[in-house]
């Protein structure tokens, strides 16, 4: 272990603190060397390049990366199972997949060195976050073929921590068992973490005063809001850790213990954001579309992925002493984007201002119906138990109102009583679309 300002760091310290030139000169090397792999390996890449009139040959600088092309998820789904994999499938000691809404799923494959390399950047991640070596860490995120339970496995036990394997579900004997290790750490889902929080307010066990210190949240949308939420109701740092199986898995990026925005591991991914209309690269601080390329994997190389995340990128330099770029909270999808008589919404913006309104809990889900050509959004959420029926009209009002006034859509509220709205085992279901059914 070593020492950086007042931040220990377990891993790679001179990875993450490494300065820039030598960073962009290291992904330099790693990208060369990986789109000549995707080139001589993979014949879609083959066809790609030849397509857009580029060869590895044509990477002079980073900045040349801009003239390869993107590869998109339906890439994946072309080439089912296996066509994108850059290695003799013997070489691919796992699989992973997505199961999509629709269609075949996404699969992903790795090899012993991929592997390696997730559990190192996974541990690093929980370390950023304020895991140490010793920790129980809780995993409540659901094993097989999602990359959520095994990605958090392997780097817990790559920190030195002991894992407790729970998977999503069985809520009660999570707490339980949290309890009785003694768990430090909690890995999960946001919207699971605070059905967590709730079923064990409900029990009667208070959680703040348990050992948990932190928690690693991600695989979907959430805001500020909610990570007050979590925090107060959990006695934890709420953290943020992003990732997407087409990369890798979780551990792509996370925060650091000043929470300002997730470093993204620079070392293994070349992060770009594109304008989603015209595809040009973004300048730092500009929101777009995530590109992401990958400069270590062997298995499944990918080059400029279209991730669909609208996020901003930043290098201004953080206190933690890290020099890895920061994405900033990720908002939302671009699939996932409402648009509401003109006017652009993502679900976590109107989570933003639901959550910590007095009278509610923050359980919700948002309905899209359309009326002739026109699409009309509902938030549902749920009240308090302490709540009085008589005022969930006048509560509902409030609550359009400031919708209104701080997102500029209209957006009906409906207040459901205690317990009515869904809860999350895993990702929550956060829009009902019931438009065109
Ligand atoms: O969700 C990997 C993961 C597991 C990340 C556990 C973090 C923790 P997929 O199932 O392939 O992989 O889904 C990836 O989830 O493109 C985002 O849209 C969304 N997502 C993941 N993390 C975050 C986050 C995992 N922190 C997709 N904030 C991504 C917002 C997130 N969205």
């Amino acid at each position: 272990m070593t020492t950086h300002g007042d931040v220990k760091y377990m891993f790679q310290p001179e990875a993450e603190t490494m300065p820039r030139a030598k960073l962009a000169e290291l992904q330099f090397q790693r990208l060369k060397d990986t789109l000549r792999r995707a080139y001589d390996n993979v014949p879609h890449y083959k066809r790609a390049f030849d397509a857009a009139g580029v060869t590895p040959d044509d990477l002079k600088t980073l900045a040349d990366l801009a003239r390869f092309p993107f590869t998109v998820k339906t890439d994946l789904r072309d080439n089912y199972p296996f066509g994108l994999f850059a290695v003799p499938r013997q070489q691919v000691i796992r699989l992973h997949a997505s199961s999509g809404t629709t269609g075949k799923p996404t699969v992903v494959g790795y090899t012993r060195g991929d592997l390696d390399n997730w559990a190192d950047l996974m541990a690093r991640s929980m370390a950023s976050a304020g895991a140490r070596p010793g920790d129980v860490i809780h995993n409540a995120y659901g094993y097989g073929l999602f990359t959520g339970g095994l990605g958090a496995h392997y780097g817990a036990e790559r920190l030195g921590a002991t894992v407790t394997p729970m998977s999503g579900g069985n809520t009660e004997k999570q707490i339980q068992l949290m309890v009785d290790f003694d768990a430090a750490i909690l890995c999960a889902t946001p919207s699971y973490a605070l059905n967590i929080a709730e079923v064990a307010e409900h029990e009667g066990v208070d959680l703040r005063k348990s050992n948990l210190r932190v928690g690693l949240f991600g695989a979907e949308p959430w805001s500020e809001a909610m990570r007050k939420e979590l925090d107060e109701r959990l006695g934890i740092r709420a953290t943020d850790v992003y990732g997407l199986s087409e990369i890798m898995g979780p551990g792509v990026a996370v925060e650091c213990e000043q929470r300002n925005g997730l470093h993204g591991w620079e070392d293994h991914f070349l992060f770009e954001v594109v304008d989603p209309e015209t595809m040009q690269p973004l300048p730092f601080g500009a929101a777009g579309e995530l590109v992401i390329t990958t400069l270590t994997k062997q298995a499944l190389p990918m080059i400029r992925y279209r991730t669909r995340d609208i996020t901003r990128l930043t290098d201004e330099p953080c206190a933690c002493g890290r020099t890895h770029l920061r994405i900033l909270r990720v908002t939302g999808r671009n699939d996932d984007m409402l648009i509401i008589r003109g006017v652009n919404v993502y679900p976590s913006q109107v989570e933003a201002v639901l959550v910590g309104f007095p009278g509610i809990e923050p359980h919700y889900q948002l309905v899209v119906t359309r009326e002739g050509s026109l699409d009309h959004l509902a938030a549902e959420i749920e009240a308090a138990p302490t709540l009085p029926s008589a005022d969930y009209d006048a509560t509902a009002k409030a609550i359009q109102h400031h919708i209104k006034s701080l997102i500029g859509v209209t957006c009906k509220v409906v207040i459901k009583r205690p317990g009515e709205v869904p809860r999350s085992q895993g990702k929550a279901v956060r829009v009902r679309d019931l438009r065109g059914k």
